[in-house]
């Protein structure tokens, strides 16, 4: 009850919370609480005793429900139990810290196999990002110098290139290796930690299970063990009463109805036994008195026929052979009433219990044998009776000699473990066997059905307060151990997390190497193409040189061919001849210089030269041409500010001059070529420069119909066609004071070109106004 209550307080659901405060509260408020009589055991005065007692040996958490039955054990057997509580208590702790010390290595080692698995991946990360990294800047440092050498170097460059990729070609292979075995330790030890887990797991709900199973075999152990010391004492107290009442007073205050309405009444007191008894001991001279004081004569408890004795009807059994002394019962309770006049001497068992019980003094115990009529299992337990006090350390003989009767009680174990269990709620959760193993190798089953294996097992021992006879509870669950549904779920999670993770890394460690292959095929066919191309180049070179040799020998044969006498149709022949040679000549040039750019080797000369000069003889020249298409004028102008001479590649300067001003004009109008200083134009609002200013002025006059240009052609608006010029607009020009920047315009009065037909003017083989056709 007391149990139930403490239920109430803490919550029945989690019984090992707060168990102190359910301790304290049970114990102490009940001296004073009036319910205490309901509870049918103790006495008010013995509790005050105890009370205090019980307090200080709270140790450990386990033993709470014991001590609602410490209230009803009296204070020797407290201070035994209480000590051996305290053992017990102290090997719980010692073996709760032993738990302790494992898990928390077992927590150490998974925190650890944790980060080992973390530091892994990241490990896996990096070693896809760093490779990578460094096989960049290497391709950067290869690509670099390459389109700045000379041709023969760079051929040297390349073969240096196919070895430098050669030797390239080892590190990433070797990294990928180097990621895919990262990769397979981390698998494998993603698999190693689900193992482990599980184990981990598996095992820390085993021992659970054994906490738990060690925990309530104690708990049953103890309140079977409290019980029957209880009960011993009592019937120690029993012996007193019988001692008190029968011999130390003349006429006896007892006989058999007495003695039976009162051990019925007080059989609340010996909540494990089935019957108390009290056997006198009659020497054989005394016999024949006896016999006929009590008008019976001493039963024997052993007859031919078995079934009798179980029957234990007195009239069948035979009269006790003769002995030197006997042990017939006189007074029983009722439940016992069968054995009263039967000898105990004559039953092996009891006989063994009487000479041991007087010859000590104590309560003692017998091995579990078949009780009289009940038929059950059960065990006797004797206290001797004497006639004067004798001192603690009196000898068997004095003992013996003192002895007047011997106060039994007979315990039915079955029934009475049952009962106990019975108080207890899962019952459903465990089964549960009594053994007698003073007999170690061979131990006597005193309760429970056959065992069946569950697999565990925990044994908690009995002690029944004599110290001949050993006790052990065995208890086992009754249910299998059920999967470990957790263990097996955060496992193969673990393992399931592992091989995504580890396909992942595995698909993105191929598509690397792929990568990685497919840009170094890349680069060699880059390579190749870029050799090929230098070597058509080459070849191009080469070959217009080759044969601008051989053609200027054909031209200055043609020269000296048309200096002889040749009349008008061979001299034809001959001039029409030496201008197709010119013509080849220059466009071998041409294809020469664009084999030269190509190649990387077109170098510009740096030789002063007149531009002046230089212009007005590509004007002049054109203007011969032009003159032929109707062009009224052709001009140049330079600024004041250009110098005189300037050093640069003159040949290169008229190429370009003459093939816009040759492209420029295909009618009417007039072609106009001006140079100026970059500087002049910088800051449109002062513009120092006469025809520079007049630029500006003619956008403003557009709305006369009138034009103020060379021809009076419109022309376009130079300053806007500036507007994106980025050498015009950077800031950036040169720091050199040598050096100058010349901006030369070249201005016709051609039809111009739509402005949604500009920007395709620089894609190959497409003229502007393909309407016009090539007319202009
Ligand atoms: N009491 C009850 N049933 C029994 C039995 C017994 N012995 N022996 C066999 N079946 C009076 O030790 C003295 C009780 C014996 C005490």
């Amino acid at each position: 009850i007391a149990f139930l209550e403490c239920g109430k307080h803490s919550g029945l659901e989690k019984p090992w919370s707060d168990d102190v405060t359910c301790a304290l509260k049970v114990l102490c408020p009940e001296k004073q609480d009036s319910r205490m009589q309901q509870v049918q055991i103790i006495k008010t005065t013995e509790l005050k005793d105890q009370c205090p007692v019980q307090v200080e040996n709270i140790h450990s958490e386990h033993d709470f429900s014991l001590l609602d039955h410490y209230t009803y054990v009296s204070q020797k057997s407290v201070s035994s139990i209480s000590r051996e509580h305290h053992s017990g208590g102290k090997n719980i702790l010692q073996g709760s810290a032993l738990g302790v010390q494992p898990k928390d290595n077992f927590k150490n080692l998974s925190f650890c196999m944790g980060k080992g698995c973390w530091l892994l991946l990241v490990g896996v990360i990096l070693s896809c990002k760093i490779p990578g990294v460094c096989l960049k800047l290497r391709w950067k440092r290869k690509n670099e110098p390459a389109p700045l050498q000379p041709a023969t170097q760079q051929l040297q460059l390349l073969l240096q290139q196919k070895q430098q990729q050669q030797l390239d070609q080892s590190p990433p292979k070797g990294a990928g290796k180097w990621r895919k075995k990262l990769l397979t330790v981390f698998v494998l030890l993603g698999i190693l930690t689900s193992i482990w887990l599980f184990w981990h797991l598996n095992q820390k709900i085993i021992l659970r299970r054994e906490h738990t199973l060690a925990n309530m075999c104690d708990e049953r152990a103890r309140m079977l063990q409290d019980q029957f010391n209880v009960s011993m004492n009592h019937v120690h107290a029993l012996a007193i009463l019988v001692s008190t009442f029968h011999h130390g007073k003349h006429p006896s205050a007892i006989d058999q109805k007495t003695f039976g309405e009162y051990t019925e009444r007080t059989a609340f007191e010996r909540p494990l036994t089935s019957g108390v008894a009290y056997a006198l001991k009659v020497l054989h001279s005394e016999r024949e008195q006896f016999e006929k004081q009590h008008g019976w004569t001493i039963k024997k408890m052993e007859t031919e026929d078995q079934t009798l004795v179980q029957d234990c009807l007195t009239e069948n059994l035979d009269p006790a052979p003769i002995k030197d002394e006997y042990a017939p019962v006189i007074f029983s309770q009722e439940t016992v009433s069968h054995i009263v006049s039967i000898d105990m001497m004559s039953g092996q068992q009891d006989l063994e219990n009487i000479l041991r019980a007087r010859a000590t003094g104590k309560g003692v115990l017998t091995s579990p044998f078949k009780l009289l009529k009940s038929n059950h299992l059960g065990v006797v337990l004797t206290f001797a009776i004497y006639n004067k006090d004798l001192p603690p350390d009196a000898i068997p003989e004095q003992r013996t000699e003192a002895t007047v009767g011997y106060l039994g009680a007979s315990y039915d174990v079955p029934s009475l473990v049952e009962k106990l269990l019975h108080q207890l709620a899962s019952k459903q959760t465990i089964v549960v066997n009594v053994y007698d193993t003073t007999n170690a190798s061979a131990p006597i089953s005193m309760y429970g059905t056959d065992i069946t294996d569950t697999g565990l097992l925990h044994v908690s021992s009995l002690d029944f307060g004599d110290p001949l006879r050993k006790h052990e509870m065995h208890c086992r669950f009754k249910q299998k151990h059920p999967l470990p549904w957790m263990a097996i779920n955060a496992s193969v999670g673990v393992l399931v997390i592992t091989l995504l993770v580890g396909h992942i890394f595995h698909a993105a460690i191929c598509r690397i190497a792929k990568v990685e292959n497919d840009c170094r095929e890349m680069m060699e066919l880059k390579a190749r193409a870029e050799a090929a191309d230098v070597a058509k180049s080459q070849f191009l070179a080469t070959v217009s040189h080759e044969i601008r040799t051989p053609m200027n020998g054909v031209l200055g044969m043609l020269k000296m061919l048309m200096d002889t006498d040749l009349d008008a149709i061979q001299r034809d022949y001959a001039e029409t001849a030496h201008a197709s040679g010119k013509d080849l000549i220059s466009l071998i040039n041409e294809v020469l210089d664009q084999a030269k750019i190509e190649s990387g080797r077109l170098e510009l000369e740096d030789v002063p030269f007149d531009l002046r000069n230089l212009l007005d003889s590509i004007l002049s020249l054109s203007s011969d041409k032009s003159n032929d298409k109707g062009i009224e004028k052709s001009a140049v102008y330079v600024s004041d500010r250009v110098p005189e001479v300037v050093v640069g590649d003159p040949g290169r300067f008229r190429q370009i001059i003459t093939n816009l001003v040759g492209n420029s004009i295909k009618d009417k109008g007039h072609i106009f070529v001006s140079v100026h200083l970059v500087d002049e134009m910088k800051g449109t609002s002062d513009v120092g420069d006469k025809v520079l200013q007049q630029g500006l002025n003619l956008v403003q006059d557009m709305s006369s119909k009138t034009y103020n240009t060379l021809s009076g052609f419109p022309v376009v608006d130079r300053w806007r066609s500036w507007e994106n010029f980025k050498m015009l607009n950077g800031k950036d020009a040169m720091d050199d004071p040598e050096k100058i920047r010349l901006l030369v315009t070249v201005e016709d009065t051609g039809v111009g070109i739509r402005l949604d037909a500009q920007d395709q003017i620089f894609t190959p083989f497409v003229q502007a106004d393909s309407s016009t056709s090539r007319h202009y």
